[in-house]
């Protein structure tokens, strides 16, 4: 029964559709939701996607407030998810995209279980800016707890920016989201759980609970620190954090009507 759940979100990822929130039909206790995003995970890697990192997901309480969810949720990240900078995504490729800005880390040791902000610290190997587009597979964005994690929480493309050193404070730092140049969400480093190497601990942890550990190599998305924006064609993208740098990428002009395909990213649901 979780599989043939993995195999509609996977489907459902693949040809850019939406399905309808499985919690309306099913009852998943949350290490059935796990594991569902593990199955799912699964189809992707047999395509042959190599596991890159994991992501974090609500750590600001500007994310839990435009979600209306308010627990921690860890997510899967391959390597088909990586934009790089600069790159034109086309938006038929997604349902509803939105992006958000990102802390992203590096590990150079593993880390599982519970652990401490300096244990977190001393396996980092670099820390990054970054961007996350998220695009839920549920119609209208609109999840349980136990939807968004059997859905991968979200996941779908990520843009790191240039690696600087693990010790650099990223404490308190501004981090500014832009389209066009202008900013649209900002907000600082502390506003993901007072500090984004809280994120990586319980990252960890979550890790452990899957019977998994993070690995050197590894990318680890901290969770934004603002709430999503949706995404529309032909609009540059930046996120910019204080002194750690910026990174970019842009979507594809909108095509004609007579070849667009049937996609909802541009409905009034953001
Ligand atoms: C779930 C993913 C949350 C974050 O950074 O908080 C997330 C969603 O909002 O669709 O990636
Ligand atoms: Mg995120």
């Amino acid at each position: 029964m979780l599989k043939q759940l993995a195999i509609k979100l996977d489907q459902a990822a693949a040809s850019a559709s939406s399905v309808e929130q499985l919690s309306l039909s099913t009852e998943l206790a949350l290490t059935d939701a796990y594991q569902v995003q593990k199955l799912s995970i699964e189809q992707w890697l047999s395509r042959g996607e190599q596991l890159v990192g994991y992501k974090m997901g609500f750590t600001s309480r500007a994310k839990m407030r435009q979600m209306g969810v308010d627990d921690l949720i860890l997510g899967r990240l391959t390597d088909a998810m990586i934009i790089e900078p600069k790159q034109a995504i086309n938006l038929d490729n997604y349902v509803h995209p939105r992006a958000e800005p990102e802390i992203a880390f590096k590990l150079k040791a593993p880390l599982s279980g519970l652990i401490t902000v300096e244990q977190a610290l001393a396996a980092v190997e670099a820390v990054a800016p970054a961007i996350e587009v998220i695009d839920s597979r549920y119609r209208n964005f609109k999840f349980s707890l136990t939807d968004v994690i059997a859905d991968n929480c979200s996941s779908t493309g990520f843009i790191v920016g240039p690696w600087r050193p693990a010790d650099t404070d990223i404490s308190k730092l501004n981090m500014q989201l832009l389209v066009d140049g202008k900013v649209v969400a900002e907000d600082d480093s502390s506003a993901i759980l007072d500090h984004p190497l809280n994120s990586l601990v319980e990252a960890a942890r979550c890790i452990s609970d899957a019977g998994e550990e993070l690995k050197a190599g590894q990318i680890i998305l901290a969770g934004a620190a603002t709430a999503a924006i949706a995404l529309a064609p032909g609009q540059a993208i930046s996120v910019n954090v204080e002194t750690l740098g910026s990174c970019s990428f842009s979507t594809q002009p909108a095509r004609s009507q007579a070849t667009s395909q049937a996609n909802t990213y541009t409905s009034a649901e953001a």
